[in-house]
């Protein structure tokens, strides 16, 4: 009798699951992701397969996951956004009964799991919604016909090692477990791995107009984001309530998440590079540096602006802020196909070099590494620092590249130079996309002159007025 009820509380259960409504309507579509893969299936060397994993999951707190994030490279060939799952793509087509050349494995549906942990989409949600036709559960990559051996190639990403494992054999640890044996990898062959990086990078550093549209959503939804900071932003506020307001249009208009930890710093907190603790209670009146982008279906945002909170720049403050800007401008004068990435960098820094000597900080140009120690430019797309061919033959800017503009100076206290100029530490970020002979800056609608900032930091924020009770 006890079964029974089970039986039927299941039955329930899974009733009640139905699928999504009031979903986004502007994901990556079907024909993307089948334009990818056989983008992709065209680079793969004769008589070879591709192997591609979801990322694993990962522990926040005993029991509880990290929000599960995609391996970049799985949703653009895919737009699978679950745990456990495998991709093959072979250059040639398979199979003499059925013909193939791919073939998905992916999460069982469970009405009883998917009540806890989430709808799934399971093989007739993957066939439907993502178009991909031969799709099996990941419990059969074990006895699927295919003998790794035959290929020349088995082209492959470098395989995580810290992995959780539930026994089934068909978790995330079982799947590359299968795929070890059947492959016989007893480790990583480096001209696999580089066919994979290559093949990746020549792909995603081009954007389709698909996800150029999704590129400047997230980035235009970042600037509405940063411009509301600008205006909320005061000398009492705390880092992290800054940060809170990023967050908020963020989601408000429809970015699941942020395309990397906020660097949201105030003064010093401003002059180290990675800064995410964004936890000083008070701002006060110094400037503040935040460098925060928005994820939107994937796609990462990287904008950074540096404000004063209480609204003026002092004259030193100015007097860098204004550097960094003549730098960045520089190397936007130069953003168009053709140009060698090397060039991006080496711009930003004869800029910054010359002017911090103009300004008494250094004599020797070499010592602008002190004070500006990253480089200008990396590309932007499903990874904040994307994948891309930075160097070697290929490393000029191309036509629908995106690619940051970012240089900075950071001068912590106790440098050698006057006390005056210490813990100012300024940067100024946008996301560019590379035309033939131009450039088009995506984060424009955020001020970036320091006579326009200092106009919007004057204006008060919808934030400003909301009341809430004291604690
Ligand atoms: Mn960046």
């Amino acid at each position: 009798m006890k079964q029974f009820f089970l039986f039927l509380a299941l039955l329930i259960t899974a009733s009640q699951i139905h699928s999504q409504e009031n979903l986004p309507t502007d994901y990556l579509s079907k024909e993307f992701h089948q334009g990818r893969r056989e983008a992709f299936r065209k680079l793969m060397p004769a008589n070879s397969v591709a192997v591609i994993f979801a990322y694993p999951e990962r522990v926040f707190s005993k029991d509880i996951n990290y929000n599960f994030h995609q391996n970049p490279d799985l949703y653009y060939l895919t737009g699978y956004k679950e745990p456990d799952a495998v991709l093959l793509i072979f250059k040639e087509t398979q199979g003499t009964e059925q013909a193939y050349n791919e073939v998905f494995f992916i999460r069982e549906k469970n009405a009883a799991r998917e009540m806890w942990t989430g709808r799934r989409l399971g093989v007739d949600g993957v066939k439907s919604q993502l178009g991909i036709s031969n799709v099996y559960n990941g419990k059969d990559f074990k006895d699927f016909a295919v003998d790794f051996k035959k290929f020349d190639k088995i082209i492959y990403d470098n395989i995580p090692v810290d992995l959780r494992n539930d026994n089934s054999g068909f978790d995330l640890s079982g799947l590359l477990q299968t795929f070890k044996t059947k492959a016989e990898i007893i480790k990583e062959d480096p001209v696999s791995l580089e066919y994979f990086r290559s093949i990746t990078c020549t792909l995603r550093e081009i954007k389709t107009p698909e996800e150029m549209e999704l590129m400047r959503e997230t980035v235009k939804l970042s600037c509405i984001a940063h411009n509301e900071v600008m205006k909320a932003v005061g000398p009492d506020m705390s880092e992290n309530e800054a940060n809170g307001i990023h967050a908020y249009i963020h989601k408000r208009y429809g970015a699941e998440d942020e395309g990397y930890p906020p660097i949201v710093g105030a003064g010093a907190n401003g002059c180290i590079l990675h800064y995410e603790e964004n936890n000083s209670t008070k701002i006060d009146n110094q400037l503040l540096l935040m460098d925060v982008g928005s994820e939107y279906h994937g796609y990462s945002a990287d904008v950074t602006r540096t404000v004063p909170a209480n609204g003026k720049f002092t004259e030193e403050q100015k007097a860098i802020y204004q550097l960094v800007y003549d730098a960045q401008e520089a190397v936007f004068k130069i953003c168009k196909e053709g140009t060698p990435l090397i060039d991006l960098n080496k711009t930003a820094k004869e800029v910054l070099a010359n002017g911090l000597i103009k300004l008494g900080i250094i004599t020797d140009p070499k010592d602008v590494k002190l004070y500006y120690p990253h480089s200008c430019s990396h590309f932007l797309g499903l990874d904040v620092h994307d994948k891309g061919n930075y160097s070697g033959p290929t490393s000029a800017l191309k036509e629908n590249m995106i690619i940051t503009v970012e240089p900075g100076i950071y001068i912590p206290a106790n440098s050698k130079c006057d006390k005056k100029w210490w813990n100012i530490g300024v940067r100024i970020e946008d996301d560019i996309a590379i035309k033939k002979d131009s450039y088009e800056n995506l984060s424009a609608e955020s001020p970036r002159k320091w006579q326009d900032v200092e106009k919007l930091a004057a204006q008060k924020s919808t934030f400003n007025e909301i009341k809430f009770p004291k604690i």
